[in-house]
């Protein structure tokens, strides 16, 4: 179950999607993998143990939120963040830039580095790859990412440029500053937004550099779901096949069945767990929002045949009253219905490569959100 080394290996392949293993000193991470977002050192309204019961293997964890607030230095002496949170599996960190542009304010970027206020105390503070991998080594981070602009879309060729080559020094700043450290893995994060030329160079940039595994970053920004394809096309193929290949910040079930058909391994997305507390919930057969009164006087479960808790102890006329209450339940049964339905997607999608079978499952997908919630 556990290696002492950080390892990838490919069990089958269909097409391009592959289904394999990630082995790290915490255990196995059965790919392709979503990995369930825990930015403030928890996957909110979920205990761990009910998070690991959804069939998750890894969660991310964020260098922005915590180096915040309670500080890494904080996380570190008291034992790490595994010991911290009480998941004791692989934890995956963000390196903290694409999080300050979005939640930060007073925000400087130069070659060094980033500078900005803190969105909770407006705070001063700095992130530099330095400090990056710094902040990720106390928090204890199995798989750290490089630091990176995610370049804002739409970008011109040359904008996209200019930040796809600032990132790449950064990259290289990030294998330096990391250093050798047995057991825990450093990713490479390509950018170069929709431009092919500039996707290759910078996924060659990486390969030069070394990294055990490679995200494809700048996408699920706004360019929509067949700009991100078209990208998907060709990006994950520029990357070392051999390695595991991450999408950042993907994303509704739609766009995951789309990207592991493309070659991606790893995903991370808050949409289960935050659209859960908005009363949303994920099936099947598409998105249902259980605010909606057509739910008052349902006995029926918010989805059948799913042996989550929220669908085997309740009723969606129950869920609906609990969100429409604001009862703290509400949030915790869809949260976890969500999760559930995520991770079963993964394992239908695993299951499927390795009969090669996925073309028949996606197919399936499709037909089952066709049909909507009835
Ligand atoms: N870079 C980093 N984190 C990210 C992204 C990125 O490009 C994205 C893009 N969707 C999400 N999270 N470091
Ligand atoms: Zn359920």
């Amino acid at each position: 179950m556990t290696s002492a080394t950080f390892g990838f290996a490919v069990q089958a392949t269909c097409g391009k999607a592959r289904a394999g293993t990630i082995t790290t000193p915490r255990g196995d991470i059965r790919t392709p993998a979503f990995m369930p977002v825990g930015t403030a050192a928890t996957v909110k309204a979920m205990l761990p143990g009910s998070v690991r019961a959804t069939g998750a293997d890894i969660l991310l964890g964020n260098t922005y939120h915590l180096m915040l607030r309670p500080t890494a230095e904080r996380i570190a002496a008291l034992g790490g963040l595994h010991k911290f949170m009480n998941w004791d599996r692989p934890i995956l960190t963000d390196s903290g830039g694409f999080q300050v542009m979005s939640l930060a304010s007073l925000r400087k970027m130069t070659e060094k580095g980033v500078t900005f206020r803190s969105h909770i105390d407006g705070s001063r503070h700095e992130i530099t790859p330095e400090r990056s991998m710094e902040i990720q080594r106390l928090l204890g981070s199995d798989i750290v990412m490089a630091f990176d602009e995610c370049t804002p879309y739409p970008a011109d060729e040359g904008t996209a440029r200019a930040s796809m080559e600032l990132s790449m020094r950064w990259a290289q700043r990030s294998r330096d500053a990391f250093g050798d450290r047995p057991g825990h893995a450093l990713f490479g994060i390509q950018q170069g937004s929709v431009y092919a030329d500039q996707r290759a160079e910078s996924a060659s940039k990486l390969r030069t550099i070394g990294f055990d595994g490679y995200a494809v970053g700048g996408l699920a920004v706004g360019e929509g779901q067949e700009k991100m394809f078209e990208v998907l096309d060709y990006a994950p193929d520029m990357l070392p096949e051999d390695k595991p290949r991450y999408l950042m910040g993907v994303g509704k079930p739609s766009d995951i069945v789309g990207a592991v058909a493309r070659g991606i391994d790893m995903m991370d997305c808050v949409l289960p767990s935050r659209s859960g507390r908005t009363g949303q919930g994920w099936t099947a057969r598409g998105q249902v929002n259980l605010r909606n009164a057509r739910h008052r006087d349902d006995p029926r479960p918010l989805e059948e045949g799913c042996t989550c808790p929220a669908c085997t102890g309740y009723s969606r006329a129950y869920l609906h009253h609990v969100i429409k209450s604001d009862e703290i339940i509400g949030s915790m049964l869809l949260t976890w219905h969500n999760l559930h339905y995520y991770q079963s997607l993964m394992q239908g999608l695993r299951d499927a490569i390795s009969a090669g079978a996925l073309a028949d499952f996606t197919a399936a997908f499709h037909a089952n959100v066709a049909l909507g919630d009835v």
